[in-house]
C-alpha cells in the first residue's frame, strides 16, 4: 500500500443521511449512490468532509410546523434576532422572503432518520459539516444558508487543507448538492459533481444546467477516477 494523495483534492459526501435514503423525505433510487460513494471515498482526496442535515424539532421548513400540506412552498425571511446579532439591517428584512418548499419532518436532531445510512464508509478520516441546525433558517449549502447569516466552518477548513479542486456527491441533487456545489464554484473552487453518486428528490435534470451555468462540471465516477 502506497499512501498516495492528490495534493488539493478534496471529496464532500453530502447528506447520505438516513431519512433522505430510506426515511421520512427519501430521494427516489437513492440506495443505488451507496457503492459509487464507497469507491470515491477510497480514492486518495487530500480532505474528506461529509455533510448532515441536522434540524431542530419544529424546524421551519417542515410543513407540519406551518400546519401545511407537504411539498407546498411559503416565503420565509431571515429572522429578525439573526440579522441583529450580526450587525445586518433590519429595515429591508420583508424584502428578503425566499421561496422555500415545506418538507415532513426530516433530519431531526437524536432521532434514528438524522444517522448517516449503514454502510457507508465515513471515517475518522472525515470532517462533520452540520446544517439547517438554526429553527428559523433553512440551509441546503453546506458552506452557508441564502442569506449568509450563519456559515459553516466549511470553506475556512477547505482553505486550511489548500484544496484547489472540490468533488460533490450525495443526496439531493437538486437541493443541497446544487446548492453546495454553486457555492463552491462561487467560492473559487474548481467543482465537479459526479453523478453516479447523485440522485434528485424531483428528478427533472435541469439542476445539472443550473449547475454548469455556474461553471460547476458534472462528471461521473470514471471520469473521477482517472483525474485522481
Ligand atoms: C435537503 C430537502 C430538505 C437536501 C435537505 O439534503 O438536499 N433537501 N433538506
Ligand atoms: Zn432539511
Amino acid at each position: 500500500m502506497t499512501d498516495k494523495v492528490v495534493a488539493g483534492t478534496a471529496l464532500l459526501v453530502i447528506d447520505m443521511q438516513v431519512d433522505f435514503v430510506t426515511g421520512s423525505l427519501a430521494v427516489p433510487r437513492a440506495t443505488e449512490v451507496l457503492e459509487p460513494i464507497n469507491e470515491a471515498i477510497d480514492l486518495p482526496f487530500a480532505y474528506r468532509v461529509a455533510s448532515k442535515d441536522f434540524h431542530p424539532p419544529g424546524h421551519i421548513s417542515f410543513a407540519s410546523t406551518h400546519g401545511r400540506q407537504l411539498f407546498e412552498t411559503t416565503t420565509i425571511y431571515p429572522p429578525e434576532r439573526l440579522v441583529r446579532q450580526t450587525g445586518g439591517d433590519v429595515e429591508d428584512i420583508a424584502e428578503r422572503g425566499l421561496k422555500q418548499t415545506l418538507w415532513p419532518d426530516h433530519c431531526v436532531q437524536g432521532t434514528p432518520g438524522v444517522e448517516l445510512i449503514p454502510g457507508l464508509k465515513v471515517d475518522n478520516r472525515f470532517d462533520i459539516v452540520l446544517k439547517g441546525t438554526d429553527p428559523g433558517v433553512e440551509c441546503y449549502s453546506a458552506f452557508k444558508d441564502p442569506w449568509h447569516l450563519l456559515p459553516t466552518d466549511l470553506e475556512k477548513n477547505l482553505h486550511q487543507h489548500k484544496v484547489k479542486d472540490v468533488h460533490l456527491v450525495g443526496l439531493a441533487g437538486d437541493f443541497c448538492v446544487k446548492a453546495t456545489a454553486i457555492d463552491a464554484a462561487k467560492a473559487g473552487f474548481n467543482t465537479y459533481v459526479v453523478t453516479d453518486g447523485v440522485r434528485s428528490v424531483f428528478d427533472g435534470g435541469k439542476e445539472y444546467d443550473e449547475m454548469r451555468e455556474e461553471g460547476v462540471r458534472i462528471i461521473d465516477l470514471v471520469e473521477l477516477k482517472q483525474r485522481m
